[in-house]
C-alpha cells in the first residue's frame, strides 16, 4: 500500500520519504494539465449537417425516443458544431490549458469506412483545433465516445471483431490529419460502459440484449482495437509527431461492507477496470486470472461448450502488453460491495460474485449512480497505482450532476474536494497523476437522461436558438483554481 503515511503538525511525509508541507500539498505540480472535457454526441448537434453519416445515437433518439427519459435526442445538443468558437472563448476565459473533446466517426467517415472521407467533417476539426491552438490550449483528443456509425452497428458492432480492424483504419485517418498538432490522444473511452449497452434492450446504443455474451465480445474487440491502433501510431506516426496515445476506464471505488467483503470487491474491480487495464498495463498481460477462471467454470456449469470470455493468444498477449503512453481514468462515485451472488444467468455480474449497493449515507446527486465519495478518488488512484506499476494517469473526466441553476454549491464542494484527494494521492502517495479535465464544460446531452441531469460548469439555455452558455459558480472557482494553481484557503478545513 501507498498509504503508509505519517503524520506531522505541519508537515506529512510522502511514500517517497520527502516532506510535504500544507502549501505544497494543496498546490498543482509544474507541467500538471488542467481542462475541460466535452463529448461529440453530447454536445456537437448538427447530426446531419455537411455529409455527416448516421450514428448509433441518432438511430436511438430517432428510433426509440422513449429510451430517453425526457425524449430528447442530441440533433443540436449544445450546437457546438456552429457554436465551437463560443466554447473555445470559455476555455480561454478560464485559463485551461487543455481541452478534451471526441470526434464524431461518422462526421469524418460517414459510413464507417475509409474509402469515403468527409471534407466538411476534416475542416471542422481542423478548425477547433487550430483554434484551440492559438489560444494556448492543448487539445486531448478522444477518438470513440460511443457513437458508432450505423453502417458499422449493421454488421453486429462492436461484437464483430471485424471492427478492431476498421478502428485502424479510422485512427489512421485521425493521425495523418491532426497528429501534426494532437499530442494526446484517447483511444476509446468507457468501454466499460458501452460493453454494457449490449447487456440490455432498453439501455444504452445500441441497446442489445445479450448479458455475458455480447458484453465480453465488446470487450475483446475494443481491446484488440486500441491495440492496433497503438502500434499502428508507433509504427506510422509516432517518430514524427511525438504524440501519446492512452485508453480512458472508468471504475467507481468499491468500499466492502465487512472484512469478510473484500475479494469481492476485488472482483468487482477485475471484472470492471482489470478486464481491460490487465491486458493492457499489467506486466503479466491477458485478462486477469480470477476473470478467466470464473468465467470459464461458470459458463461450464450453465452448459455452455465454449467459455462466454474470448481468449487472446499468446502472440494477441505480447502484441497488446503495453499500448499505453499513459491511462486516462474517468472516477465519478463509489459503491459498496457485498459476497453473493445477483444478476440473470449469464451475466458479467453472476460472472464476478458481488452485491452492489449505495452507502445511503453518502450525500446524492441528480443521477441516481453518483453519491458523493471523494476519499474513494485517493483510493481509488492508489489502487490503480500500485497495481500497475504507477502509469502516467491523465484524470479525463470527474464531475458532479444537478438539475441546473447557476448557484452549484454542491458542484463547486464535489471540484475541491476530489482535486484535494487527487493532490494527496499526488504529493503524498506519490500517484503519477499528469493532468485533470472537468466533466463537464458545458450542460449537454447526458446520454439517456437527456437534458434532465445537469453536468456542466456552464449553463446552457436549451430551449434559446442561440444556446447561450453562462458560468457557473463552478466555472469561477474552477477559474480561480486554474490560474492560481492551488486550492483556494476558504476551501481548505
Ligand atoms: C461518463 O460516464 C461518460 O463518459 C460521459 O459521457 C457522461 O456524460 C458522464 O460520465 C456523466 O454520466 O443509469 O444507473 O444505469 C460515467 C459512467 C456509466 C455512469 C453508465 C452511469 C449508468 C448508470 N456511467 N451509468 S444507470
Amino acid at each position: 500500500m501507498r498509504f503508509q503515511t505519517v503524520c506531522f503538525f505541519i508537515f506529512v511525509t510522502s511514500a517517497f520519504g520527502a516532506d510535504v508541507d500544507n502549501e505544497t500539498l494543496v498546490t498543482f505540480p509544474d507541467g500538471f494539465l488542467l481542462g475541460a472535457a466535452t463529448a461529440s454526441y453530447q454536445v456537437e448537434g448538427g447530426w446531419d449537417a455537411d455529409g455527416k453519416g448516421v450514428n448509433i445515437w441518432d438511430t436511438l433518439t430517432h428510433e426509440r425516443p422513449q429510451l430517453v427519459v425526457d425524449h430528447s435526442s442530441g440533433d443540436v445538443a449544445d450546437d457546438s458544431y456552429h457554436l465551437y468558437t463560443e466554447d473555445v472563448k470559455l476555455l480561454k476565459n478560464m485559463g485551461a490549458q487543455v481541452y478534451r473533446f471526441s470526434i464524431s466517426w461518422a462526421r469524418i467517415l460517414p459510413e464507417g469506412h475509409d474509402n469515403i472521407v468527409n471534407q466538411a467533417g476534416i475542416d471542422y476539426y481542423n478548425n477547433l483545433i487550430n483554434l484551440l491552438l492559438d489560444n494556448g490550449i492543448q487539445p486531448l483528443v478522444t477518438m470513440y465516445h460511443w457513437d458508432l456509425p450505423q453502417k458499422l452497428q449493421d454488421l453486429g458492432g462492436w461484437p464483430n471483431r471485424v471492427l478492431a480492424t476498421y478502428s485502424e483504419n479510422y485512427a489512421r485517418i485521425l493521425f495523418k490529419n491532426f497528429g501534426d498538432r494532437v499530442k494526446f490522444w484517447i483511444t476509446f473511452n468507457e468501454p466499460l460502459t458501452f460493453m454494457d449497452a449490449y447487456t440490455s434492450d432498453t439501455g444504452m446504443a445500441p441497446s442489445i440484449n445479450a448479458p455475458g455474451i455480447a458484453d465480453y465480445l465488446t470487450a475483446h474487440t475494443v481491446i484488440l482495437a486500441h491495440a492496433n491502433i497503438y502500434r499502428m501510431y508507433e509504427r506510422e506516426f509516432k517518430e514524427e509527431q511525438q504524440g501519446k496515445v492512452g485508453i480512458a476506464l472508468n471504475i467507481q471505488w468499491c468500499q466492502p461492507e465487512t472484512s469478510d467483503d473484500v475479494d469481492a470487491c476485488d472482483r468487482y474491480y477485475q471484472f470492471n477496470f482489470g478486464i481491460f487495464a490487465h491486458p493492457i498495463l499489467s506486466e503479466e498481460g491477458d485478462y486477469p486470472s480470477v476473470v478467466k477462471e470464473r468465467v470459464d467454470a461458470i459458463s461450464a456449469q450453465e452448459g455452455f461448450t465454449t467459455s462466454r470470455l474470448p481468449k487472446f493468444t499468446s502472440e494477441e498477449v505480447t502484441f497488446i502488453k503495453g499500448t499505453y503512453d499513459f491511462m486516462g481514468h474517468n472516477f465519478y462515485t463509489a459503491v459498496m460491495g457485498r459476497e453473493g451472488v445477483e444478476g440473470g444467468s449469464p451475466s458479467r455480474s453472476r460472472d464476478s460474485g458481488m452485491i452492489q449497493f449505495l452507502d445511503p449515507s453518502w450525500p446524492e446527486s441528480a443521477s441516481s449512480w453518483l453519491r458523493v465519495v471523494p476519499w474513494g478518488f485517493r483510493n481509488t488512484l492508489n489502487r490503480i497505482a500500485n497495481e500497475y506499476g504507477n502509469p502516467p494517469i491523465f484524470i479525463t473526466e470527474n464531475g458532479f450532476s444537478d438539475y441546473g441553476g447557476l448557484n452549484d454549491t454542491n458542484r463547486v464542494l464535489y471540484y475541491t474536494e476530489h482535486l484535494k484527494e487527487m493532490l494527496k494521492a499526488i504529493h503524498i502517495d506519490g500517484v503519477n497523476v499528469i493532468g485533470y479535465t472537468a466533466w463537464s464544460l458545458v450542460d449537454n446531452f447526458e446520454w439517456l437522461r437527456g437534458y434532465s441531469e445537469r453536468f456542466g460548469i456552464h449553463e446552457v439555455n436549451f430551449n434559446d436558438p442561440s444556446r447561450p452558455r453562462t458560468p457557473k459558480e463552478s466555472a469561477k472557482v474552477l477559474t480561480e483554481i486554474f490560474q492560481t494553481r492551488k486550492i483556494p484557503d476558504r476551501f481548505l478545513d
